[in-house]
């Protein structure tokens, strides 16, 4: 048949990270055929970066699994829905009946955060397992924000966003916004945000040991020795004291507490520890003070090291002290249309109720830190974890010593996957369930709207349509749970059941409509379809506390934290011969799953141990050289970039790199070079709330077959 081909316009969302853009897609004869960023969307007002683009790519890939597979041996065999459940139903129930609830672990990953159906039915799949062996990227990512929201505030998402349209001195501690589009911080066009700061007269100051996309248009950068961070905040609130710069708000306790705990950590002590000269943190923290509305924010790179949790509290206090918390220009909370904290939808958190089995680790929240995963496995005993089940996760690539993770896999009794690849992590499955991918689903961003530097709402119909024979997501976590809890024998008294299975068959948009009209904020499901490009809800409030706050008042001193600074202060320095590894994104890099993007992938290579020209001449090491790059953990060889953008003592190599293993079917992904980075980083090293310290592991570099460092 000829004819002319059909084109036609659909809105959508691109959910890839936490900038959730607004997209126009072209569509010709049903393929997406171009995407652009959407100019009518509020929130990110046509902004698109590269990987937006490539969204069309997953849908596209020859390699994404469109049917469930089940491996035999070597092999993997296309099955029936059906036949898959069972399977996963079968091996699930097996292990929680041979081992208890505990035998099973649930590892959630990043995408689960950018999926409506996840967030409506995954808290649920996961609470029918009723195990304490449940883990998340929120240990190798966020925890600390979230505990010190808890310990604080009350709430472990009640977490003040920067104003950043608004604010007039931005200081940015270990995030590359420019690369990342912002966390913790939903901000789709950073630069153009950026740029309008700059008009204003404002300025951003931005402390990372790289010399970043971020750090070469701030106002200023310095160089920061990775995991001293707690150091130059304590410093500064040091001299909010001692200069008399404080004016915090009336609703909060334990400021004595912290006066007296800052008193030691003097901008002295901060220049031994950082590497940046006293002066200027007196400096800086008179400016921060004297700004007409500043905002501080840690990201990434103050979460994910060894004083990630004293880092965020101290960043808070930053906020507090100065009189930025709730203030316009400074640090706000968001109003969102649905809020998921306020209407007790995210639970409030809880902390240490129980502990992991080998290494006594405390739960937050109900998870544990996934650092201890391997050894719940490996360690035989009463409770040994003896069956995964991954939802959207890639744990082999993204925590820490990887490497032994993945020989652990290899020894489970069962597992399980609901992914789109067959990757590192899930070439270990024994089957693997995928469900839709996103153009194909409905979505309304219930997380990130709560994280956003402006308050709008947008409700984006499906894209494509779903194929026969698919599942989405959360069809999928429902039967999961159906039909696991028929063979684990039904205890539940039936009309608890029966509203179980009208809740988990109720669609995530149903439900969205229903959040909404309970919500109280106006907005509805009507006026969000007739509105797809989004509502404008206007900008952060100011002055919204002590009113909103999930408690009466702030506790600016938790214990827990402020115990946390006896180790701060007897923090070993790096031995001599020793460099620092942290790591890094690309703007063109999706944490461990975009590789197989022939568009992400082309071009110049950029997998390479970045390092100082001067660290390279003294091991006598040649720039472009492959090199080893050794921990206690294990050891990779790469090549290696000479670079003044590193500072001194420091390298850096991005994660979700290193594809290469024996099993793994993403044909472009593994031809791709480099090495994963958490092949060095260590289970061991942690912060006090159990986050994984990526960053500041210490690492020799030397030439190949050579030992010396
Ligand atoms: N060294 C070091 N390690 C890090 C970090 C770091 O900075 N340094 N960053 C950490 C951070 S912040 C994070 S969030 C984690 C992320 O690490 P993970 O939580 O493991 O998430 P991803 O690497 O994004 O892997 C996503 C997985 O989901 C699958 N997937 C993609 N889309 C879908 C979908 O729609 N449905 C389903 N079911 N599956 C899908 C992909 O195939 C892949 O297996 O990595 C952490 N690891
Ligand atoms: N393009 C792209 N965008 C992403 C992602 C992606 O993989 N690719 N992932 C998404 C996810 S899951 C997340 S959580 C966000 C993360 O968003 P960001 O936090 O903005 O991301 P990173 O680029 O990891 O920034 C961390 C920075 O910390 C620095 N750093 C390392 N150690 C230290 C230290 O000890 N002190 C200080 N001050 N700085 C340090 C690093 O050099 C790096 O520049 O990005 C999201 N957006
Ligand atoms: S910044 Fe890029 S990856 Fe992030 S939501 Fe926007 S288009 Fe997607
Ligand atoms: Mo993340």
């Amino acid at each position: 048949m000829t004819g002319m081909p059909v084109v036609e316009k659909k809105l959508g969302v691109c959910n890839l990270c936490e900038a959730i853009c607004g997209l126009e897609l072209t569509l010709t004869d049903g393929a997406v055929t171009g995407i652009r960023g959407n100019p009518d969307d509020p929130l990110s007002r046509g902004h698109i970066c590269p990987k937006g683009t490539a969204l069309a790519d997953i849908h596209a890939d020859p390699d994404r699994l469109r049917r469930p597979v089940r491996r035999v041996g070597d092999t993997w065999h296309e099955i029936g829905w059906d036949e898959a459940l069972d399977l996963t139903a079968d091996g699930l129930a097996r292990a929680i009946t041979a081992g208890g609830r505990d035998a099973l672990a649930v590892y959630l990953g990043n995408p689960n955060a950018h999926s409506l159906g996840s967030l409506t039915h995954g808290t649920a799949l996961v609470k029918s397992f009723r195990t304490r062996n449940k883990f998340s990227a929120t240990s190798v990512d966020q925890l600390p924000h979230q505990l010190v929201a808890y310990l604080m505030y009350g709430h472990q998402l009640f977490l003040p966003i920067p104003d950043i349209d608004r604010t007039s001195y931005f200081l940015v501690l270990g995030a590359n916004p420019m690369a990342s589009n912002g966390s913790l911080m939903t901000v789709p066009d950073f630069p153009a945000r950026l740029r309008e700061l700059d008009e204003r007269g404002g300025r951003m100051v931005v402390i990372d040991p790289r010399r970043t996309e971020t750090a070469k248009v701030a106002g200023e950068h310095h160089f920061v020795r990775p995991g001293t961070d707690a150091h130059l905040l304590l410093a500064m609130l040091h001299v909010l004291y001692d200069e008399g710069l404080t004016r915090p708000p009336s609703y909060v306790d334990g400021l004595d507490v912290v006066e007296r705990a800052v008193v030691s950590f003097t901008p002295e002590l901060a220049e031994q520890a950082t590497g940046i000269p006293a002066d200027e943190i007196r400096r800086i923290t008179r400016e921060f003070a004297a700004a007409d509305g500043a905002a501080a924010y840690g990201r990434v790179g103050v979460s994910t090291h060894a004083f990630g949790t004293v880092c965020q509290w101290a960043v808070q206090l930053l906020n507090l002290l100065t009189g930025n918390l709730d203030r316009a220009g400074g640090v706000c909370f968001t109003s969102p249309a649905i809020d998921a904290v306020g209407t007790g939808l995210i639970g409030k958190g809880h902390h240490d109720l129980w502990r992991s089995r080998v290494r006594g680790l405390a739960e937050f929240g109900g998870e544990l830190p996934v650092s201890v995963l391997r050894e719940e496995i490996e360690t035989p005993g009463d409770g040994q974890v003896r069956a995964l089940l991954t939802l959207a996760g890639n744990p082999v690539s993204s925590t820490p010593d990887g490497g032994a993770l993945d020989r652990a896999l290899g020894g489970l009794d069962f597992m399980a996957a609901v992914d789109i690849y067959v990757n590192e992590t899930t070439r270990h499955a024994d089957v693997i369930l995928p469900p839709t991918t996103a153009l194909e689903r409905d979505h309304y961003d219930l997380v990130f709207h709560l994280l956003a530097v402006r308050n709008t709402a947008r409700f984006t119909p499906a894209v494509l349509p779903k194929p026969d024979g698919a599942m989405h997501d959360w069809e999928i976590y429902r039967e999961i749970v159906l039909r696991t809890q028929k063979r684990l024998g039904a205890r539940a008294p039936l009309k608890k059941r029966i509203v179980q299975r009208v809740r988990l068959s109720t669609s995530p948009t149903r439900l969205v409509a229903l959040l909404l009209r309970r919500g109280g904020s106006g907005v509805t499901m009507k006026e969000l379809r007739a509105h797809p490009a989004g509502i404008d809800l206007g900008p952060l409030r100011a002055g919204q506390l002590p009113e909103r706050m999930p408690r009466d008042r702030v506790d600016a001193a938790p214990e827990l934290v402020v115990a946390d600074l006896e180790r701060l202060r007897e923090a070993p320095v790096p031995a001599a011969g020793e460099l620092l590894l942290i790591g890094r994104r690309h703007q063109r890099d999706c944490n461990s799953w975009m590789h197989n993007s022939v568009r992400l992938t082309k071009g110049k290579p950029r997998h390479h141990l970045l390092m100082h020209p001067d660290d390279l001449a003294s091991r006598g090491l040649a720039d472009g050289a492959t090199v080893s790059v050794s921990s206690r953990v294990g050891d990779v060889q790469v090549e290696v970039r000479a670079t003044d953008d590193m500072m001194r003592g420091v390298v850096s190599l991005p994660h979700g790199y290193g594809h290469r293993r024996e099993g793994v079917r993403l044909e472009r992904a593994v031809d791709l070079p480099g090495v994963s980075i958490n092949d060095l980083t260590d289970a061991a090293l942690l912060d006090v709330s159990g986050n994984a310290a990526f960053n500041g592991v210490p690492v020799r570099v030397s030439a190949l077959s050579s030992t010396s460092g």
